[in-house]
């Protein structure tokens, strides 16, 4: 209806094939979200649980698309948020979980591996003492006694700091197995992260790749894992970058539940300043064929449980909400949380469809405006693509915050994310010659990216280490790519500040004023991408722009 369209004759039926529909919030309990670009937490706030009216708002809204589970704490869980198991939490998250019953949303928690620790004054948190296993049943059993809907935990495991059986010698199957023994009296699930990567790397070292870390840490993992426990993997290998390869990993396991885990909060694609409609890039990631199998063998086909019959699978994006009125900061990144539900929930919709589907719903039944809105959507990942970084490479960002331009600023750094630019050439070689991952990938895809010639344009660099002048398949030289693509992105978002501008009177003003300044912070920031690229790529290669433009 509110599409203005007849519901005369709507009688069909649609059951959504992904089981599990998630989000993970990165929520602190200080009220901070780490990666948050909407305002602080709705969760917490100064150590406490929030519930409120926004709690059955929040529920309603995640329902409303399709969304069936949610994570509500950070991955990093520290401080306060160990003790998110424990007597202080449990009245409050109880209550939510009420409210979110009511909706179909079951909640989640996120659990520091070391817990009996810090909650249980034990000197180990060793996976195989018996002592351990002990303190996890008892406490499931204790937290389930007093949240019995609580869905399961998620676990961020020796990943950048965290605790992990690392540190015991044992492997991540016996991490997770251990917890999935004592939530499955309760049908709880285990929900384990294969965001696992050596964060201490030596940048001269060329031959250690993060890339492989996934692959290589849990492929050969594969069959040990109980069946309540799901594997959550990155939708690329490096992290949720504009463009990434998908990864080789869900190509790879054939007995174990699998859970794709992608990003709407646009840590590196603008930050809720920047358009960036991200489902034309999910919608790709659920087709791609791994080739695991002759048939089934798409992401969506292994993360719906078709591929290999399991139930205990899904999909999870980080979440871009926070307290502002709005929800997402920016009121066309909206459109990514709707997007994210639409997608996961109804298999046969597109990207397209849905951003103009949002539209309707959202701003009212102007034929111009839904055309230019659906258009400034559906273009805003490539144009963002444009002005950052070129093909593939990923990066290039300031440290630690993510945002904005600085070709450097993680080349000589411990992250093992690098662009190994020099006066000749640029691109990492994850070939057969060089890190091997492009071999981790079934066939025909090993072959494709282990390939110069084979290799896809916008992922070349991710794979090869090229010059700057060789040519690509769209006839252009890396360098002339570079320039080119660098120059149309700050134009490409200067068109959609026109456009937008035509359709203003079809906006709610307070929509359209909360989106200008965003939008110019956005042309100063492609201004900005497009004159530091350029002109670091000329200053190194020392090739001019064949259309002579500035560059500095
Ligand atoms: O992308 C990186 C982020 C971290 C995040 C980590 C992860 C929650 O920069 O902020 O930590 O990924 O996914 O665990």
């Amino acid at each position: 209806m509110q599409r203005n369209q007849s519901v005369r004759n709507i009688d069909y039926k649609i059951a959504p094939d992904i089981p599990y529909r998630m989000l993970n919030h990165w929520d602190n309990l200080d009220g901070s979200i780490e990666r948050g670009y909407a305002g602080n937490s709705f969760f917490f706030q100064e150590n406490e649980i929030i519930v409120n009216e926004r709690t059955r708002m929040y529920a309603r809204l995640l329902a409303s698309v399709g969304i069936n589970a949610t994570v509500i704490n950070n991955v990093n869980v520290k401080d306060c948020a160990t003790g998110l198991i424990s007597d202080m939490y449990y009245d409050k998250l109880r209550a939510m979980a009420c409210i979110f019953k009511e909706y179909g949303i079951q909640l989640f928690l996120s659990l520091n591996f070391a817990a009996p620790m810090v909650l249980g004054g034990l000197h180990s948190a060793d996976p195989l003492d018996e002592e351990v296993r002990t303190w996890w049943k008892e406490k499931m059993m204790e937290v389930y006694q007093n949240i019995p809907n609580l869905g399961g935990f998620l676990i961020k495991a020796d990943s950048e700091g965290r605790p992990g059986p690392f540190t015991y010698g044992r492997t991540h199957a016996d991490g997770a197995n251990m917890l999935a023994e004592a939530v499955a009296p309760y049908e709880g699930l285990i929900i384990w992260r294969c965001f696992v990567y050596n964060c201490q790397q030596d940048w001269r070292d060329k031959v250690t790749d993060r890339a492989r870390s996934g692959y290589d840490n849990f492929k050969p993992l594969d069959g040990k894992f109980l069946d309540n426990v799901i594997l959550q993997i990155k939708n690329g290998p490096m992290d949720f970058q504009v463009r990434e390869p998908i990864t080789p990993l869900f190509g790879a396991l054939h007995n174990t539940n699998q859970m794709l885990e992608v990003q709407i909060a646009q840590e590196y694609t603008g930050q809720q300043k920047h358009v960036c409609y991200l489902i034309p890039m999910f919608e790709q990631i659920l087709q791609f064929h791994t080739y695991l199998q002759d048939q089934k063998d798409t992401i969506r086909e292994i993360i719906s449980g078709q591929a290999l019959n399991q139930k205990n699978c899904g999909i999870a994006a980080v979440a871009n909400t926070g307290n502002e009125s709005n929800w997402t900061g920016h009121d066309l990144a909206a459109a990514n949380l709707y997007g994210f539900g639409r997608l996961a929930y109804q298999k046969d919709c597109t990207a397209e469809d849905i951003a103009r589907e949002w539209v309707e719903v959202t701003f009212g039944s102007n034929r111009e405006m839904i055309t230019t809105i659906t258009d400034i959507l559906m273009r805003s990942w490539p144009i963002y693509e444009q002005y950052t970084a070129p093909l593939g490479i990923g990066w290039m960002v300031n440290p630690n915050h993510h945002y904005g331009p600085n070709v450097d600023g993680y080349e000589y750094d411990r992250w093992g994310t690098y662009h190994r630019a020099d006066h000749l050439g640029i691109g990492v070689d994850r070939s057969e010659m060089g890190t091997g991952y492009a071999m981790t990938y079934q066939e025909p895809l090993a072959s494709t990216y282990n390939s110069v010639e084979a290799c896809p344009d916008e992922l070349l660099l991710f794979f090869h280490h090229v010059s700057y002048t060789h040519i690509l398949k769209s006839g252009k030289s890396v360098i002339q790519h570079i320039y080119d693509t660098h120059f149309d992105g700050v134009e490409n978002v200067e068109n959609m500040m026109k456009a937008l501008d035509k359709i203003k009177e079809y906006l709610p003003l307070a929509v359209y004023n909360r989106m200008v300044p965003r939008l110019e912070e956005q042309l100063r920031l492609a201004k900005e991408w497009r004159d530091q690229i350029n002109t670091y790529f000329y200053r190194k290669s020392g090739i001019i722009d064949t259309k002579n433009r500035t560059i500095y």
